[in-house]
């Protein structure tokens, strides 16, 4: 095997697990980040996130000595650039940390070295980083140059693992390999190689990017399908559940669930990447966007008409993270909900999270209270399930047979 030392650049979701399971391969991993609390955790065996069976693994990796944080890069045979691609005004993609990545890298660099970008990322991105690291290092030669052979390898291998399951599809998905050449590609499957189980099928970088970016719209459509379904259907009376169970029963229709809107930090941002490239074709995706983000203003004027009907009304909240059975509240349309429906003084709001122990400042700030199941149960006059955690489809629906509910993901309602 031709690698012997690998460096992952941001050890966040994805980048951490990623250092780990190659560390757990026997390969010398050093994991580069810009947070030195994520550098000191790490580097003490521990996790900074949380994501199932991951702090065994790390622990593993780092007592082994074959893991090791730090905040300054050092040479390594290759680099997986793993950091955030968030939006900025406008809805347009933030290069910046990839911008950043490459300068820290770029010092250390050798000739003969692979650099991926894993980062879902716009179409052009790795074209831009390619270009980027030939201008700070113009002693060496990547794809693309106009005099000399290359002797860098450069290309995009997007991540596509799901938040809860990333250890399992680390290893188990296909990947994409979207070398800027035919030899970049080559020398990245080597690396994927090492620990990926799944098929690894080569495309140009360009396709690659898209692809990452086609996977996540395609879901949000389906997503705000089935969201527009459940706003016609209170309009009409329909139960939305029953209607998307019935409908599910044909052969080939396989709509997904309402719920009050979608969050994360792919499936609402990536789609935008792709209406920024193509402002006036992307009409389906631009409106599947507008619709899932239009989802939680639906919920909280639901919530304001039943409040209307008491006079110190208590709202129960069942849920605060973007979806079930995690902690991670970051981009949530439920946390959102919440916090709109605080402001307004809706009434008294009592927020059940059973994944976290503190409230977020802007929540207590606004005079939420996280509370028990059991306390919000005994207390609520109307209860809003907007996350379907297991631990609320044991709720006896006996309890709530006296109460207002607005049941958003259906947990009482399907039939
Ligand atoms: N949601 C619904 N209804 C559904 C499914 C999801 O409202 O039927 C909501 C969820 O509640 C959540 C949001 O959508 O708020 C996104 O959740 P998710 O489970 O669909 O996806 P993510 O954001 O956790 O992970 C996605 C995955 N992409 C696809 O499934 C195409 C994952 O494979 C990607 O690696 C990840 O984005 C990423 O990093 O891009």
């Amino acid at each position: 095997m031709s690698f012997k030392k690998v460096s992952v650049i941001g050890l966040g979701y994805i980048g951490l697990p990623t250092a780990a399971v190659i560390a757990s391969r026997g390969l010398e991993v050093i994991g580069i980040d810009v947070s030195e609390n994520a550098v000191n955790t790490i580097n003490e065996g521990k996790v900074h996130i949380v994501e199932p069976d991951l702090d065994m693994v790390v622990q593993a990796a780092v007592t082994m000595g074959k893991l090791r944080a730090s905040l300054t890069p050092e040479p390594a045979e290759a680099f997986m650039i793993a950091v955030p691609t968030p939006f900025k005004e406008g809805k347009k993609p933030d290069l910046s940390y990839i911008k950043k990545a490459a300068e820290a890298i770029a010092p250390v660099l050798e000739k003969g070295n692979l650099v991926i970008l894993e980062s879902t990322s716009p179409v052009g991105a790795t074209e831009k980083l390619t270009t980027w690291l030939q201008e700070l290092r113009p002693d060496l030669h990547f794809p693309g140059h106009p005099n000399h052979e290359p002797d860098m390898y450069v290309a995009h291998c997007p991540e596509r693992v799901l938040p809860g399951r990333v250890l399992e599809e680390l290893v188990s998905n296909d990947r994409i390999i979207g070398g800027m050449s035919a030899a970049c590609s080559d020398k990245a499957i080597e690396l994927y190689k090492v620990f990926v189980r799944g098929n690894c099928i080569v495309t140009g970088a360009r396709t690659a990017e898209m692809a990452k970016l086609t996977e996540n719209s395609f879901r949000d459509v389906n997503i705000a399908f089935a969201n527009e379904l459940s706003v016609i259907c209170d309009k009409l009376k329909i139960n939305v559940w029953e209607l998307i169970a019935l409908a599910n029963r044909h052969p080939r229709v396989n709509i997904l669930s309402p719920g009050p809107g979608v969050g994360g930090h792919c499936i609402a941002v990536d789609p935008w990447f792709i209406v920024d490239s193509a402002p006036e074709e992307a009409k389906i995706i631009r409106t599947a966007r507008e619709t899932n983000d239009a989802k939680p203003h639906f919920v909280i004027d639901k919530v304001k008409a039943a409040a209307d009907e008491f006079k110190r009304p208590v709202v129960a909240c069942l849920g605060l993270a973007f979806k079930p059975d995690i902690d991670d509240l970051r981009e949530s349309p439920a946390l959102d909900i919440v916090k709109l429906l605080a402001e307004d003084n809706v009434g008294e709001i009592l927020a059940v999270e059973p994944n976290i122990t503190s409230l977020p400042a802007s929540l207590s700030e606004s005079g939420v209270n996280l509370v028990s199941l059991d306390h919000a149960m005994e207390k609520a006059n109307i209860v809003v399930v907007l996350v379907d955690h297991r631990q609320f489809k044991l709720l006896d629906i006996s309890t709530i047979a006296t109460k207002v509910l607005i049941d958003t993901r259906g947990l009482f309602s399907k039939v």
